[in-house]
């Protein structure tokens, strides 16, 4: 157990103890220092918890305890403090919003310092003699990662509150339902986490019932080596920033950043990549996907499920107004599925979150008006600009009065359009309640979960993939998934437009080697009924560079494409990527823009004849001899269709 170790290597004899709502930390090396729960019950606390709790009080030696309730009078005071602390401002224009400015140096996700521990590194990834490092994720020893922890915890919280935060992913008592405590020095994290997980009281109940069992989330903002903190209301240590994960013990230790899947640990590193290896034992999927209900003008509805890499329209298709008369869309969840087929064969998702963190430029009235009209209370903003009247702004908002007010960027300088420069940082979010979305699914937090009728892949594709096609059959969907490609975006540290691959979305969140997910998928089909699985990709360019399909509301029309197939309408050509809409069965009627379909769904012979070869070649190099048999067939296959193009 790799905490038993670096907690001996700390202090091996400092013995935390529970008296009456107090924790005495006694040490029988002279000093004596009573530790005193500001906040919270701590007699609610399991013997696990207490446990957990103990060895990150040894470790990362805190001056005070808060064990969160998930109250609104502790949100008070949280926010209270951080008014103080300069970390948030208080957005007037709004009920209960707040804006956060971070370090510069902590705008998002650092995949390149995200690691997985496991004892063989072909655990966590695919080993191969030419694998690019991080391709398919980190891998670091147990003794290194030992020896990172060493270095960066130990007193990291001196000075400072130690919050513990009881949280469920998915709806408490679910059987779909995991539990976690995180244990964090930032209340920014702490108020985040109450809006993203359920917290509180109800959880530690829970935790009585369900064995103690619960994953282990550590997280400190840290302090930069030299003490010197650049900016003192955004506490970060970015030269040292690493998030660990060690699978065989459900823990997860992260430190250095205050941003995003860095520190809300619930949500990349929890329902993802320790999520996806839970999935593994258990035998279901932890996955990069919204969901949504769609029902049709008959009054017919299916729930979609959908992986889109990061920054590629999860939340706005999640929410999206049908431009399609009579058709309606409900949100289930923007961000990750847990899915697990039932006991009669139907393949259940919940979404494990309760709030969504958005991106914020581009969301606007006319491409996303339930996520604006969900975002407008209740929510903390990050790295957005605001204006002299309380509000925020970001590229793309649509404010007609931005004009008549004073602008203030992202970084704290005043603003104007004519700068040139972007007022809000490309990857700013917002934070806010499942709850308040106007059109949030009847069935979201059903504990059952909502059926999955298809699974959606894609990406930001310029070039050469079609608006859609669909899958042949079960194993031709898991090489889709295995063999997608996006532009990079914003959400992590990677600059440029180039295009990556991002298997499943996933590539930045699986918790263990890809040639084990990729079997882990292909056994589905013996576990249940397996959906239909489709390609999607709303960001083809023309040559001068312009999006070839107006997107957002309208791609109801492919979704309703996608509903007749699901429901084995006759309404495809085969092609040889997969189906194609036949002639005519988009539904365009009533497009308020001209679209050329030719394009669009155009599948060009010597661009498919390099995609393939680039397939091929990132499958030899990346993924080796762990590639499954049948993606390489799918692939073989894939190569003789495109070749007689
Ligand atoms: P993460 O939260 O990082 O996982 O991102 P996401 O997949 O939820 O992406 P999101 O829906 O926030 O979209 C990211 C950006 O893509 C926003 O700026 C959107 O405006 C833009 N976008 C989303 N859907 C479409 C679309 O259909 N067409 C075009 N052109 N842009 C879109
Ligand atoms: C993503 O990057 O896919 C996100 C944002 O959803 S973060 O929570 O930072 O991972
Ligand atoms: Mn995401």
């Amino acid at each position: 157990m790799l905490f038993n170790n670096v907690f001996e290597l700390v202090s091996s004899s400092w013995k935390l103890l529970n008296k009456s709502r107090k924790f005495y930390l006694i040490s029988p090396i002279a000093t004596r220092r009573s530790l005193s729960v500001q906040y919270g019950n701590s007699a609610l606390l399991t013997a696990g918890a207490k446990s957990y709790i103990n060895k990150c009080v040894s470790l990362c030696q805190p001056d005070r305890i808060h064990i969160c309730d998930g109250s609104a009078d502790e949100s008070k005071l949280l926010q209270e403090l951080m008014l103080k602390q300069g970390t948030i401002t208080r957005l007037t224009k709004y009920t209960n919003c707040w804006l956060a400015r971070t370090n510069p140096a902590d705008v998002a996700r650092v995949e390149s310092k995200t690691f997985i521990c496991t004892d063989r590194k072909d655990q966590a990834i695919p080993v191969t003699p030419n694998a690019t490092a991080g391709a398919l994720g980190n891998w670091i020893s147990p003794a290194d990662m030992e020896q990172a922890v060493k270095e960066r915890f130990p007193k990291s919280m001196r000075g400072r509150t130690m919050y513990v935060i009881p949280f469920s992913m998915g709806p408490v008592g679910s059987q779909l339902s995991k539990i976690g405590i995180e244990v964090t020095d930032s209340p920014y994290v702490v108020e985040s986490m109450k809006i993203m997980t359920r917290v509180g009281n109800q959880v530690l109940e829970k935790l009585q019932s369900n064995g103690d069992e619960f994953v282990k989330c550590l997280h400190s903002v840290g302090t930069p080596k030299d003490r010197k903190v650049a900016v003192p209301s955004w506490p970060c240590d970015p030269e040292r920033t690493i998030i660990l994960h060690k699978p065989d013990s459900n823990e997860i230790l992260s430190y250095g950043s205050g941003y995003g899947g860095n520190s809300l640990l619930g949500k990349k590193c929890f329902a993802l990549r320790i999520g996806s290896t839970i999935a593994k034992r258990e035998g279901w999927l932890a996955e990069h996907m919204l969901i949504l209900g769609i029902t049709n003008p008959k009054g017919k509805k299916i729930y979609i499920a959908a992986a889109f890499p990061s920054a590629c329209g999860k939340t706005n298709l999640a929410m999206m107004t049908p431009t399609l008369p009579g058709y309606n869309v409900e949100c289930v969840g923007d961000d990750i599925a847990w899915m697990k087929f039932d006991s009669e064969g139907v393949l259940r998702a919940i979404n494990p979150e309760n709030g969504f963190f958005g991106v914020a430029p581009g969301t606007a009235m006319s491409t996303n008006p339930n996520a604006m009209n969900t975002i407008f209370s209740n929510t903390i903003f990050t790295n957005v600009a605001s204006t002299s009247d309380g509000g925020v702004y970001w590229e793309g908002m649509e404010e007609p009065n931005i004009n008549n007010v004073i602008t203030t960027d992202w970084l704290g300088k005043l603003w104007s359009k004519q700068s040139g420069k972007p007022a809000a940082h490309q990857n700013s979010r917002f934070c806010t309640p499942a709850i308040q979305c106007p059109i949030i699914d009847p069935c979201w937090e059903d504990p059952q979960g909502v059926p999955i009728s298809a699974i959606l892949f894609g990406g930001r594709r310029p070039k050469g993939v079609p608006l859609v096609y669909e899958a042949r059959n079960w194993s031709h969907g898991v090489f889709i998934g295995a063999a997608m490609r996006s532009e990079a975006t914003a959400a992590a540290e990677h600059k440029g437009k180039v295009i990556m691959h991002d298997p499943f979305a996933m590539r930045p969140f699986f918790g263990y080697n890809f040639g084990d997910y990729l079997k882990h998928w292909l056994s589905m089909e013996k576990r249940g009924r397996v959906p239909k699985v489709f390609h999607v990709n709303w960001f083809r360019k023309s040559a001068d560079g312009k999006f070839l399909w107006p997107g957002f509301g309208d791609n109801s029309r492919v979704l309703d494409w996608i509903f007749r197939r699901v429901h084995e309408e006759d309404c495809y050509v085969d092609s040889p990527i997969g189906y194609l809409p036949s002639e005519g069965a988009l539904d365009i009627t009533g497009l308020q823009q001209s679209v050329d379909l030719k394009e669009l769904f155009n599948v060009p012979n010597d661009f498919w004849q390099q995609e393939v070869n680039e397939i091929e070649q990132y499958f030899k190099t990346q993924v080796g001899e762990f590639l499954p048999k049948e993606v390489f067939n799918e692939l073989t296959e894939l190569k003789k269709r495109v070749n007689k193009l």
